[in-house]
């Protein structure tokens, strides 16, 4: 790569190099399957393929809550999808999700099965499919969008912006980590001012814009993502810090954010059945 000082854009870019850092390798400038490969089918009406990472996690956890409040349906396989190996471009994957990004969700309770991909339209197909974790009065309904589409605008600045270049790019460079520290700090601003007079984002109730903004700054506040906190100061953004861990004390949180996570201490890589969990 050339110093940034000295690098003139070409007319055309084209893919010759590897950018370098950290999942450099499976970065690639055209969409489609790689090769062929079925995806594994289990037992439940739900079929996930994923991993635990802040968007993945965001769906098991909603599964797990309703779960826990009785829904059967809403049993589930969840299968690991490595993308540091490149399985999100196996033919099966990108049947159910042209993006080829996890999570992917497939719903073989209805006929013909549904395909969901992107974490925030898979959140919403299970709580309208459940009506649970999202309210039904149009105003409160407006705000839950409002703070879920919010998390799906937002995260890309943390994540491809911020967590890139400050943790993932083969060099520090000022400029990215400055501009995006900026940004991500404006971002826990709005949810601190946001939390400084509700519990959680939308009010007193709890729904699927908490879970899908909290997989994302929760873990940044709690430094469980990029190792930041002490550079981004997150404590001093209180009211996030304090939403944040309540909603880490959740059951249905710990369950859910142990599921296609076998890096982790007390976390399993795929989960066909509530024992797993166990
Ligand atoms: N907007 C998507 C983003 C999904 C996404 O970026 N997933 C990452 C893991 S967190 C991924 O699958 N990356 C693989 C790749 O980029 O090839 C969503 O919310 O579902």
């Amino acid at each position: 790569m050339s110093d940034s000082s000295e690098y003139v854009p070409p007319k055309v870019w084209k893919w010759e190099n590897e950018s370098g850092g950290k999942f450099a390798n499976i970065n690639r400038p055209i969409a489609g399957s790689t090769h062929d490969k079925e995806l594994p089918e289990g037992k439940h009406p739900l079929q996930l393929y994923s991993l635990g990472t802040p968007n993945g996690i965001k769906v098991t956890i909603l599964l797990e809550e309703l779960l826990a409040l009785g829904h059967e349906g809403a049993e589930y396989d969840a299968f690991i999808i490595n993308i540091g190996e490149g399985e999100q471009f196996g033919s099966g994957f990108v049947e159910i999700n042209p993006n080829s990004k996890i999570p992917a969700l497939l719903d073989k309770s209805t006929d013909p099965s549904t395909r969901v991909f992107e974490s925030a339209a898979i959140m919403l197909y299970l709580a309208e499919k459940f009506q649970e974790f999202i309210p039904n009065e149009a105003s409160a309904r407006a705000e839950c969008m409002s703070w879920l589409f919010w998390q799906m605008g937002s995260a890309p600045y943390l994540g491809g912006g911020f967590g890139h270049f400050y943790a993932y790019a083969p060099e520090k460079f000022e400029y990215p980590i400055n501009r995006f520290a900026m940004e991500v700090k404006r971002q826990l601003d709005v949810l601190d001012k946001n939390l400084s007079s509700r519990q959680y984002l939308c009010g007193d109730d709890y729904n699927i814009s908490d879970i899908a903004v909290h997989s994302w700054y929760g873990s940044l506040v709690l430094n469980n993502i990029y190792e930041s906190a002490e550079f981004l100061d997150v404590a001093s953004y209180e009211n996030v810090v304090r939403w944040a861990k309540e909603i880490t004390d959740r059951p249905a949180y710990k369950r859910g954010s142990r599921v296609n996570r076998p890096w982790m201490s007390d976390g399993i890589a795929e989960r066909h059945d509530s024992t797993d969990l166990d």
